[in-house]
């Protein structure tokens, strides 16, 4: 008889006192015994009652692992901003078993969901949970990316070492797997401490997947490459409210309406693993859990996850449920979809997708220089066209945000910085998010480095499209991560910024702000990608990689008050400037705008800035506008000294900003006796007022 708890022994060969040699249970001495006095023909009907007693409760963790920063510490943030649809799309699954009893009568199932990026994943109490329980514990691995795997095999074997029984699946394994002839050796390893790795789709598997695990008839791999599930009506994602209530926006669902995209283009993985034949659900699937999660959860806003929704044969029928959704329902669901740049080309599609509630576009641009993008295999995306495209799906009040890669065969230093400026100003993106280009593995790229010998990082956990883990012939000595950090903050830099609000519509504005918050907030306080990032950085003392020490408390604290300090100020620094960026472009009106130019021009005297001149920046502006209203010296006192009463009436934060400088600059000098102290407690009061103006409506807004 193998152990019940899948250490793969068979303990008729075990001496009872020492239990099961592999995982030192106690729990198993009890287990030989029986088998000791019961050698040959165990009862059956003993079998089953002690089989049903100890294998009353199923737990089913369901584990998305996280990365390890630099310092070999888990990343995790107090609150998280995108929720995994990976998670959501097993739970569901589960769900849908569960309700049709799939697993069976006898189970007592309780499925646990743990996102290492929000939460702690309690590896001790996991392991001991199918100790003492008298439970079978199971742990899925889920949604494991490559830059992941590196933490998830850690998980990985910590489980499998407490004798669990453990299963891994994602884009890593996936993507891996599809195009290589031979299983890697860190998978092996895997496979060889008796993980179970699962390649490919589950949809229409996973029921029986959990059965083999149940039983303890589970094979070293699953390969489902090849048959990939028809999505039409198969369960959708599950959302759950405790978890949502993780990320800093709680009505944020995810959906993935399809998968699959026909292009082929090099650095992509996932033509290798869900293929480039379209699959999708339907529609009234779809208008059904929307329905759901509005009435049960709240939610409002959806990430659908589809690589290229425009590919989706069924967006049209989506789009008119939606449609009839908000108009007839008054549900008021919006959304953000992934596209291609084609997508502006199909008749209806933007129109329709505004009118279905999309708000927001990410588009799949990579690169603004035609050589770069042929030899990405991109062929669908035409330079000369991108202007078009933005337009097309401005004009309809949907913002459009582009992914771009720096690290192109045909890219230096200075064709980045030629590129980001035509970016910047003639292609006009309201946002943009850049990405290292990394062969990961399952994309054309990653085989055809391998094939030619060419040195790839060795270290999965790099792999996050933000540390160089190639060879560049141009962008040499960090200079390659250096360009990556600076395109961030010359397209995040406040001009941009402020340009992107002003020609922007209303409707998005807020969209638009929030979105900036979160992304200078992560590239600026927390140096991470802002879709690998969330807000607050949390760490564990002892969660720390192999081969990293375990600091001493003293040394840790200390270390960690400090970083505490600086991020803290970080965050300080990015929330004034977000402050500016706010003054300077909540009013609508063109003549207001001038007013905030006219203040510009004041800038050099920001800190002995009188009534008077506020007055005049009005007056000088008024010559051009010769309707606006012109405050009078009162208001325009009380909006400098007191921004609460007439909040309307500030339009920048320029002269406080002048006087902090001014104070820390004669302090650094050791000018104390020059520092005006007089003036402290009112200016502070001052800014005190105006960040509880510009945090009581971000907070509206969130
Ligand atoms: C939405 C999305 C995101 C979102 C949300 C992520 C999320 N987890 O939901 C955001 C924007 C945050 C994001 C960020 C990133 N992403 Co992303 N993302 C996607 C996208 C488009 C959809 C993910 C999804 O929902 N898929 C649907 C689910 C259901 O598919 P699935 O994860 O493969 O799971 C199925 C099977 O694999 C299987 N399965 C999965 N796990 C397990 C476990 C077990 C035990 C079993 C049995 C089965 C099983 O069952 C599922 C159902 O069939 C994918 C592309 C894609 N088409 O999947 C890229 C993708 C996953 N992302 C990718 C990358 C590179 C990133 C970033 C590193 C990029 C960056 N620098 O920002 C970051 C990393 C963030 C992080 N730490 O997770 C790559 C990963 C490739 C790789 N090998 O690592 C992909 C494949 C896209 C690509 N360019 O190739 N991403
Ligand atoms: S268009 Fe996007 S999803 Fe499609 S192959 Fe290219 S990178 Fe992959």
């Amino acid at each position: 008889m193998l152990c019940g708890k899948d250490c793969g022994k068979d303990h008729r060969k075990v001496p009872a006192v020492l239990g099961c040699p592999r995982l030192n249970l106690p729990h198993l001495m009890f287990y030989d015994r029986i088998n000791a006095a019961f050698p040959q023909n165990r009862p059956q009907v003993f079998q089953t009652a002690f089989a049903r007693c100890r294998m009353n409760r199923l737990n089913l963790y369901l584990i998305k692992p996280s990365q390890y920063d630099d310092d070999g510490y888990v990343v995790r943030h107090w609150r998280g901003v995108l929720p995994s649809n990976t998670l959501a799309c097993l739970a569901g699954l589960t769900e849908d078993l569960l309700e049709q009893k799939r697993l069976g009568d006898s189970w007592d199932v309780k499925v646990h969901l743990f996102d290492e990026t929000v939460d702690k994943v309690p590896v001790k109490r996991i392991c001991r949970s199918q100790r003492w329980n008298r439970a079978k514990s199971i742990v899925c691995l889920v949604g494991v990316q490559t830059n992941q795997f590196p933490r998830a095999s850690d998980l990985a074997h910590a489980f499998r070492r407490a004798g669990l029984t453990v299963l891994i699946g994602g884009f890593h394994v996936s993507g891996y797997l599809a195009l290589l002839p031979d299983i890697p050796q860190d998978i092996q390893k895997l496979m060889d401490a008796g993980v179970t790795v699962v390649k490919g789709e589950v949809e229409e598997t996973w029921g029986d997947l959990l059965l083999d695990a149940i039983h303890g008839r589970l094979k070293p791999m699953y390969d489902f490459l090849n048959s990939k599930p028809d999505l039409y009506t198969k369960p959708i994602p599950a959302i759950r409210k405790e978890y949502l209530r993780k990320f800093a926006a709680s009505n944020f669902g995810t959906l993935d309406c399809g998968r699959g995209c026909p292009f082929e283009c090099t650095f992509c993985t996932i033509i290798n693993v869900q293929g480039r034949k379209m699959r999708f659900r339907s529609a009234d699937y779809i208008a059904e859990s929307i329905r759901r999660n509005y009435r049960e959860n709240g939610i409002t806003f959806y990430f659908f996850t589809d690589d290229n929704f425009a590919r989706n044969k069924n967006w049209e029928a989506i789009f008119d449920a939606l449609i009839k959704i908000r108009t007839e329902e008054k549900i008021p669901v919006e959304f953000m979809m992934q596209v291609d740049v084609l997508s502006w080309k199909i008749k209806n599609f933007v129109t329709k997708a505004r009118q279905a509630g999309c708000i927001n576009v990410f588009i799949g641009m990579e690169s603004v220089d035609p050589g770069n993008l042929a030899a990405a295999g991109k062929k669908q995306n035409q330079v000369s066209e991108y202007r078009q495209l933005i337009q097309a799906y401005r004009d309809s009040d949907i913002s459009c945000h582009v992914g771009y890669i720096i690290g192109f065969p045909f890219d230096t230093v200075n064709s980045i910085r030629r590129d980001l400026k035509f970016l910047i100003e003639e292609v006009r993106p309201d946002h943009a998010s850049f990405f290292i280009l990394m062969p990961l593995p399952g994309s054309m790229d990653h085989l055809h480095m391998l094939h030619r010998g060419e040195w790839m990082h060795p270290d999965f956990n790099l792999y996050d499209s933000q540390h160089e883990v190639t060879r560049h012939p141009y962008l040499k000595d960090g200079s390659w991560k250096e360009t990556y950090f600076e395109a961030w903050r010359t397209f995040y830099s406040l001009e941009n910024m402020k340009e992107i609000l002003r020609r922007g519509s209303r409707v998005n504005y807020w969209n638009n702000f929030l979105r900036f918050l979160w992304y200078k907030n992560s590239i600026q306080t927390e140096g991470r990608h802002p879709m690998m990032c969330g807000y607050f950085r949390l760490k564990g003392r002892t969660s720390r990689r192999p081969g990293f020490p375990i600091v001493p408390r003293w040394e840790y604290y200390t270390g960690r008050a400090r970083e505490i300090y600086a991020h803290l100020r970080g965050m300080v620094h990015v929330l004034a400037e977000m402050e500016e960026l706010w003054l300077q472009t909540r009013h609508p009106t063109e003549a207001e705008q001038r007013v905030v130019e006219e203040l510009a021009k004041l800038r050099g005297k920001y800190d002995q800035l009188k009534v008077a001149d506020l007055q005049s920046a009005f007056l000088r502006a008024k010559e051009h506008f010769p309707s606006l209203h012109v405050p009078s010296k009162v208001q325009l006192f009380w909006a400098k000294w007191s921004p609460l009463l007439v909040q309307n009436k500030v339009y920048t934060r320029a002269d406080l900003h002048a006087f902090w400088t001014n104070i820390r600059q004669r302090w650094d000098d050791r000018h104390w006796f020059r520092i005006p102290l007089h003036k402290v407690p009112l200016n502070l009061l001052r800014d005190l007022q105006l960040s509880a103006l510009f945090l009581f409506h971000v907070s509206r807004e969130l």
